[in-house]
């Protein structure tokens, strides 16, 4: 960065840790995005002027609220919700709920900020939030998720709505919770609306939006070989998680001709090096779906297969790396170890599972790397085309909605190499997807003045 980029960057930085003490992940998504912008900034002097990115990094609202419920002993348990609403500059708040003890302002602040630019690349007009709860859904209840998800719902419809707010999923909000929450939006409001996405396919849900992230991650990853003239085919491909996002990324690497070796969850992960194939693939997808079990009992099902308690699985030898589990699950020792073995690709599903270390390392190496605001976007955008579908009241095809996610990861890609091209040729895509979604979303907000 040249010398007044850098200045106007440290200064920015050290006004947001200010301003923000003890955010730590939001700090590392901001700062990631100014090592990005900083340089365009500095060449576009009105945008400092204006305080485009002081605005940008300052949510439009944040709403924090008490969730109490009864659990199934009848004893009153209290939790923390919130509701980010960071920029509504290209169209409504939209972004899911997360469901994790993790969760605090900060978590939701950098996953908020992360959305701002994620909606942009899209290229549909989508504003960004974050929402969630501490609330921790592991081994509670059916009635007791209901419960929460109910008690969660009647103070956060008062702040949304299909054309001010759009929730849907993300970690621990899957089809489940999205079925609570919209049956009591719908009964405290008396409308059906699209008003949450990723709902069930006959009450107005999209094709293909649960598969959505996992395939858009991996038609992303895609481009990104194509540009090598490579290929998913006869690659060995390592996936962290085994959640949403992981099981269609698996599922989409096995139609792509690759052979996918791991998957994990918080506790550990398995290494089946004769591959994980559509028959095991379902089985994973029973274990976590219906019985909600845990990936352990994956290598007790399939003697092909070895588990690692407590362990990441990126020690394994692999060409492509997927992290879908969750944000700084990847470190400067992961990246060296995955280059060590020859990795030559890392396309993120998760949000910002890799840690800025490992991706200067992804970077000095000169690999192909995606950050998931560029790569993960197709779960978003595919919501995009549910509110589509709700507003004109008709259901797409899944040949359709694929045609559109297609389109869409490829004008990101291609968003990522106009931005992103530096001199020796390398596509710096942290640095694309940053530079783009940030034109668009500075743009609009100075159209609409001083708001
Ligand atoms: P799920 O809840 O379906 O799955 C999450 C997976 O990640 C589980 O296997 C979970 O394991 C694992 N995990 C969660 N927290 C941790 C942790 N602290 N350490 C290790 N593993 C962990 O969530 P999704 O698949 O929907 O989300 C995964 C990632 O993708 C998140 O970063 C999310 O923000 C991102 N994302 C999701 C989108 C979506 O459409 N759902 C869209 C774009 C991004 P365990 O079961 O042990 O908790
Ligand atoms: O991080 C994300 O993009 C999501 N969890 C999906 C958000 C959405 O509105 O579909």
């Amino acid at each position: 960065m040249k010398l007044n980029a850098q200045k106007y960057a440290d200064a920015f930085m050290a006004d947001l840790i200010a301003r923000n003490p003890r955010e730590n992940e939001f700090h590392q998504a901001v700062k990631e995005v100014l090592e990005s912008v900083a340089p365009y900034i500095v060449e576009h002097p009105y945008l400092i002027d204006l305080k485009v990115l002081e605005r940008i990094a300052e949510p439009e609202r944040v709403i924090i609220f008490r969730v109490p419920w009864l659990n199934d002993e009848g004893e009153v348990q209290v939790n923390r919700g919130y509701r980010v609403q960071m920029n509504s500059a290209i169209g409504p708040y939209k972004g899911g709920l997360r469901f994790h003890p993790s969760v605090n302002l900060s978590i939701m602040k950098f996953l908020a900020f992360e959305q701002t630019f994620k909606n942009s690349l899209t290229t549909l007009p989508m504003g960004a939030g974050k929402g969630g709860s501490d609330f921790n859904p592991k081994g509670k209840s059916d009635n007791e998720v209901m419960r929460f998800c109910q008690s969660f719902m009647t103070e956060l419809s008062k702040h949304i709505g299909q054309d001010t707010d759009v929730p849907a999923g993300d970690i621990g909000v899957g089809g489940r919770e999205i079925g609570y929450m919209f049956g009591q939006y719908k009964r405290l409001r008396n409308e059906f609306t699209g008003t949450l996405t990723g709902k069930g396919l006959n009450w107005g849900g999209s094709p293909l939006r649960p598969e959505a992230t996992g395939y858009g991650t991996c038609y992303f990853a895609e481009a990104m070989l194509a540009t090598r003239e490579d290929s998913f085919q006869g690659k060995t491909v390592a996936i962290s998680g085994s959640g949403n996002v992981a099981q269609y990324a698996a599922r989409k690497a096995l139609q792509l001709g690759a052979k996918v070796v791991t998957m994990s969850d918080s506790n550990g992960y398995i290494y089946d090096p004769d591959g994980i194939d559509e028959d095991k693939l379902k089985y994973v997808m029973d274990l976590k779906n219906i019985y909600r079990g845990r990936i352990r009992e994956y290598a007790e099902k399939y003697p092909s297969a070895q588990y690692f308690e407590r362990q990441r699985p990126w020690g394994v030898k692999c060409d492509i790396a997927m992290p879908c589990a969750t944000q700084n699950e990847l470190d400067g020792n992961d990246a060296a170890k995955l280059l060590a073995n020859g990795c030559i690709c890392v396309a993120e599903g998760a949000n910002m599972p890799s840690t800025p270390e490992a991706i200067t390392l992804f970077q000095k190496a000169k690999i192909l790397y995606s950050p998931g605001k560029a790569s993960n976007a197709g779960g978003v955008a595919t919501s995009g085309l549910e509110m589509t579908q709700n507003s004109i009241r008709l259901k797409w095809t899944p040949e359709e909605v694929d045609r559109h996610l297609h389109r869409i990861m490829a004008d990101i890609h291609e968003a990522c190499r106009k931005y992103g091209t530096e001199e020796d040729g390398y596509v710096n895509y942290v640095k694309g997807a940053n530079i783009a979604a940030f034109i668009k979303v500075a743009d609009a907000m100075m159209a609409q003045g001083l708001v």
